[in-house]
């Protein structure tokens, strides 16, 4: 028995599936997931001393690779001072100054602790800022696991083929509406039917949860036009996009304006940290300065602001790194759709800047339908593959593989031949 299959028989006793967050116990891909004990730079090394190139990232934050050691000291340096005071600190300020200096649209911005925390609560400030109820979500996004947000979602709900969630009531959900990823007369025909009541558009600007889906030319606009015509906030989750596009994220790449931001993941670089933000005039109404309610006991913690300053301070001094992140995107993609097309297999590749992803389905890829279309099995063969020739993959379908600046063209270039060798079969 390996120690990673030691340590996860212990872990399934005492931790739900023996994980603290679904897609991590390899269930769809069928394996023992590896006990991670430590990484650096684009590697990851298990329990057993085996080390995988990581295509995983934590999910996103890791953007400059593991352990960056400029990264690493502003922990230390913070760990030095205290790791809590639950009161207002100078990083706090910092950090909100630094992306409201550098994002448009941001006036001001609130950190939480996570990912579905933001959003949670951006969904909150545009009903009260509204007095609107009802919010639109895509079918196949994953905006995190509060209630109103589990409905189709994408993610860790789509690979355990949970189209909902037992344990949320149909009154949590009951005015959450699912539109289509990339189709704008799903959304038009729920702004005819309740023209003065959606508070809320919720979309990720690039779908990374169903795999990676970008949006089609003018969906993004479209979603602006639509929001501002019927009065409804467009919401930005940038969990993945924020900070991983470009600095700007997908309202600099994209050039459409939001009106409100969740971010999370690159922001805390691998420490938990979300945060939302956006124009002032609905920021105002968060309290304490207005009516709609938000707390956090380690909102703002000094070393998860440490780690995220220091990591944004990198990319915004910087900016060839996003250049450089883009282009190796554009050419590890590019060449593994040339791969897949040369043995005429049925798999599409997707991608947008340093996110991409495979589908095994001969069906091009633009919403949640299509991608339901994906071999999940085969999909499984290639992640064992890959696996045991040392490459971490998302051990799901329904993921983004994330490049950092640490994986190299030549590193890349092993990973193709051995995409190619298994499209041979
Ligand atoms: P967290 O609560 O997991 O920090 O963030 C939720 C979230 C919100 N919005 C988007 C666009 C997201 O992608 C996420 C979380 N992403 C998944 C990866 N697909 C996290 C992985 C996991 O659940 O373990």
């Amino acid at each position: 028995m390996t120690k990673s299959e030691e340590l996860f028989q212990r872990a399934c006793k005492v931790i739900p599936g023996g994980v603290n967050s679904p897609v991590r116990a390899f269930g769809s891909v069928g394996q023992t997931p590896r006990m991670i004990a430590s990484a650096h730079g684009a590697y990851m090394t298990d329990e057993d001393g085996n080390r995988y190139l990581d295509f995983v990232g934590s999910w996103g934050p890791m953007i400059l690779g593991h352990d960056d050691p400029t990264v690493r000291e502003a922990v230390i340096a913070a760990c030095a001072d205290g790791l809590s005071f639950g009161a207002a600190t100078r990083r706090e300020v910092e950090m909100a100054e630094l992306i409201c200096s550098s994002v448009p649209n941001v006036d001001m911005v609130r950190m939480v602790n996570s990912g579905t925390e933001a959003v949670m609560s951006a969904i909150r400030a545009a009903r009260g800022f509204t007095g609107r109820d009802k919010i639109v979500k895509f079918m196949g996004c994953y905006h995190g696991h509060s209630d109103a947000l589990l409905v189709q979602a994408g993610s860790g709900v789509m690979t355990a083929g949970i189209p909902d969630s037992a344990g949320v009531p149909q009154g949590c959900t009951k005015d959450t509406l699912s539109a289509v990823y990339n189709d704008l007369s799903s959304v038009e025909r729920l702004f005819e039917e309740f023209p003065d009541g959606i508070a809320a558009v919720i979309v990720e600007p690039v779908g990374a949860n169903m795999g990676v889906v970008p949006p089609v030319k003018g969906f993004l606009q479209g979603l602006r036009s639509l929001c501002t015509k019927y009065g409804a906030v467009l919401i930005f989750d940038e969990v993945i996009t924020g900070f991983r596009l470009g600095f700007t994220g997908a309202q600099g790449y994209f050039g459409v304006d939001a009106d409100l931001v969740t971010y999370g993941k690159i922001i805390g670089a691998g420490m938990p940290v979300g945060a939302y933000g956006g124009k002032r005039e609905i920021m105002e109404r968060v309290a304490p300065v207005g009516p709609v309610y938000q707390a956090g006991t380690l909102s703002g913690n000094p070393v998860a602001m440490a780690a995220g300053l220091a990591q944004l301070t990198i990319l915004k001094e910087q900016p060839e790194i996003y250049d450089e992140l883009n282009k190796k995107g554009q050419w590890f993609y590019g060449s593994l759709k040339q791969i897949v097309e040369e043995a005429g297999a049925a798999v599409q590749v997707n991608s947008c800047g340093s996110l991409g992803c495979m589908f095994f389905t001969a069906e091009p890829v633009v919403d949640y339908a299509s991608a339901k279309t994906s071999d999940t099995s085969r999909y499984s063969e290639y992640f064992s593959h890959m696996l045991s020739n040392g490459i971490y993959l998302a051990p799901s379908q329904f993921e983004a593989m994330f490049l950092s600046a640490a994986h190299t063209r030549e590193e890349l270039a092993d990973v193709l031949e051995l995409v190619r060798s298994f499209m041979r079969g």
